[in-house]
Parts: structure tokens; sequence; C-alpha cells
């Protein structure tokens, strides 16, 4: 694909994919409907272009993305949120936008948080890079150090329907991005504290997320999380500004988020099971490897558009609260269109 090691040349480069992204990235939003995927070239531009700087790709988004009406910006009502608190979302937005993330206070009941975990424990999952069949997380026997519940399995849950389709999530992924948003993906994973050599593997290594241009995760632990079981790890600050250094596409050791100064800006989140989080990951950010017990965790993300990595349609049974939520904001959840609207 042309990689340069030279990083100015690198670089020019990137302000060339920068422009491609932009015309790219709004031929998709213009497109009737939306397309059912963006060209590996362009993922590729992409990629590319937020190594100039973590805000490049909301920026583009701003700019390149043609928003479709009011229609888009349609949100069921904040309040019949079953996860956040409406009082929070301004604290939350506020504190996304100085530090990259927010932990909210508000945690999700032990009822829900018991059905997730149950749900967990018995449905097939995918042992990450064991190339085998899916299978039941071997709980007391892990073989792995990640097991990845794919977004099919995991919407046969209605808590993860629920979460999927909170409003209060949207409407802060709306507040913070400045645009309309689109439910654009669900993972549901456990690590465990087998195969730590698979860091880089098991996303435990340092990274920016570059699969859209603008965006917004929520992660909910679903085990008690300290600094032994697993946290996320984000380095405060880092959605805004990144040391020229380590603006490369890839891992890096927590050696060179160090010597780059950033140090103390490494901050591990720490929660009960039921903490829900907002996270900026255009930040950097990781999983640690737990080291006694396995981590139990669900997230969702939303982004200004569906361009930039392959995104799923995945079939599944909605349950009635979905079917009103789509009905509400079905330009949110349009990934679920085929599954809602028979
Ligand atoms: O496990 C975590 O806390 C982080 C996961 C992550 O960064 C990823 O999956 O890209």
């Amino acid at each position: 694909m042309g990689i340069t090691s030279n990083p100015a040349v690198e670089n020019v480069l990137n302000v060339g994919r920068m422009a491609k992204t932009a015309a790219a990235a709004n031929g998709f939003s213009r497109a009737k409907q939306t397309p059912s995927k963006t060209e590996g070239q362009s993922q590729f531009n992409m990629r590319q272009a937020m190594s100039l700087d973590p805000r490049i790709g909301k920026f583009l988004s701003k700019v390149s993305i043609r928003t479709h009406g009011s229609l888009a910006w349609q949100l069921s009502p904040a309040s019949s949120s079953n996860f956040i608190d409406p009082l929070e979302i301004d604290s939350a937005v506020a504190g996304i936008v100085r530090d990259g993330f927010y932990v909210f206070n508000q945690r999700a009941s032990a009822e829900q948080v018991t059905n997730l975990v149950n749900f967990a424990e018995r449905i097939p999952s995918e042992a990450r890079g064991a190339g085998t069949p899916l299978e039941i997380y071997p709980r007391s026997n892990p073989q792995v150090g990640r097991y990845d519940i794919h977004e099919t399995q995991a919407l046969q849950s209605p808590e993860v329907q629920d979460f999927a389709t909170d409003p209060a999530m949207a409407l802060i992924a709306q507040r913070y991005l400045g645009q309309p948003v689109i439910m654009d993906e669900v993972a549901f994973w456990w690590t465990t504290n087998k195969k730590a050599e698979d860091a880089d593997l098991n996303a435990q290594l340092f990274h920016q997320d570059r699969d859209r241009l603008s965006f917004l995760k929520f992660f909910m632990y679903l085990t008690d999380v300290e600094s032994e079981t697993g946290p996320h790890v984000y380095v405060r600050g880092s959605h805004k500004k990144i040391p020229r250094a380590l603006r490369a596409d890839g891992r890096l050791t927590d050696a060179a988020v160090q010597s780059a100064g950033l140090g103390n800006n490494i901050t591990e989140l720490h929660g009960l099971a039921g903490t829900i989080m907002a996270v900026d990951t255009i930040g950097l950010h990781k999983g640690k490897t737990p080291v006694t017990t396995d981590r139990l965790a669900l997230e969702n993300e939303f982004a200004t558009s569906l361009f930039g990595m392959d995104y799923e349609t995945p079939t599944f049974d909605p349950t009635n609260l979905v079917r009103k939520r789509y009905s509400e904001m079905p330009w949110v959840l349009q990934r679920y269109r085929d599954s809602v609207v028979h």
C-alpha cells in the first residue's frame, strides 16, 4: 500500500489521503441508500489520514457527512433509558469533552448484571485467535485471552438489546459529536488471565480506534473491575492531543506512552459490576490483561456514519422495546431495520 518509513513523506501522503477521505465520506453519505460497505482503499486512506491528528476524524465528519433532515436527530426520550440517569447527561458530555471519558455514577441494577452474566455464560463465543468453532466460554478453564460474543448471538439477550438501543447514550453521543448518530456496533467479551502474550491481538496494548471518522463508545463492566481484574485504561486528554511520535496507526507499549511524557495521564477505570463508562476511543486506550479473575464487558458504539470498517446488519428477534425504539429513532437504529421491519 505504499507505506514509507519517512515521517515527513508519510505526512504529505496523509494530507492527500485526508482529501480523498473527505470526498469518499461525502459520496457515501449522499447515496440514496446507505452503501453496504466502504471500498478497501478508502478504509485505508481514512485510517492513515487519522495519523495527522486525533481530531481529524471529527473534523472530516463535520465537513463531509451530510445529515438526512430532522429524522436523523430523532431519539426516544432519554428519560426512557434503563441504564442512564438523565440528570447525568450534562456532566457526561462535559467529562468526555474534558478528559475523553466519563464514568457514570448510576450503575446498572443487580438484576440487569445477573441476567447479562448468566446469558454470557451460556451463549457461544469465539476464542480469539484460536480458529476454532464458536463455543460456550469455558469459564473454569479458559484457553485464550479473549472470548468474543458476536453481535448476532449477543442480541438474543433482551438486556443487550436494551443497552444497544439506549436513547440516553445516543443523545450523549449526538451532543458530544455535534451530529446525528447511528448505533454501529455491539461488542460483548470476556478477557481472561490466559495467554498474556496475545496482548496485541486482544487490544491490551495502547491504540486508537479508527474504524469510523467520529464516534463514541459506551462500556459496561459486568464483573467487579480493579487493577488486577482487567480495567479499561485511558490516556486522559489523548482524544484531543497525541504527541507526534505516537500518532501512527498501530499498537504502543506502556513504555512508549511513558517516554512520550504521558505517564501521568494513564488512568485505569475501576468500577463494580454494572459500572457504565462513555469513552472516546480515538484517544489512546487499552484493556489491561487481568491477573486474577476474568472480566466481562459489554460495549456499544454510536458513529456519525457507517463509512469506514465493514458493518453488520444482524438478524435477531427484537423485543417490543426495540420495536418501539426503532419506530421512534429509525435513523439511529438503521442497522436493525431488516430484523424489525419484515
Ligand atoms: O478491553 C478493553 O477494555 C479495551 C478493548 C479495546 O480497546 C478494543 O477492543 O479495541
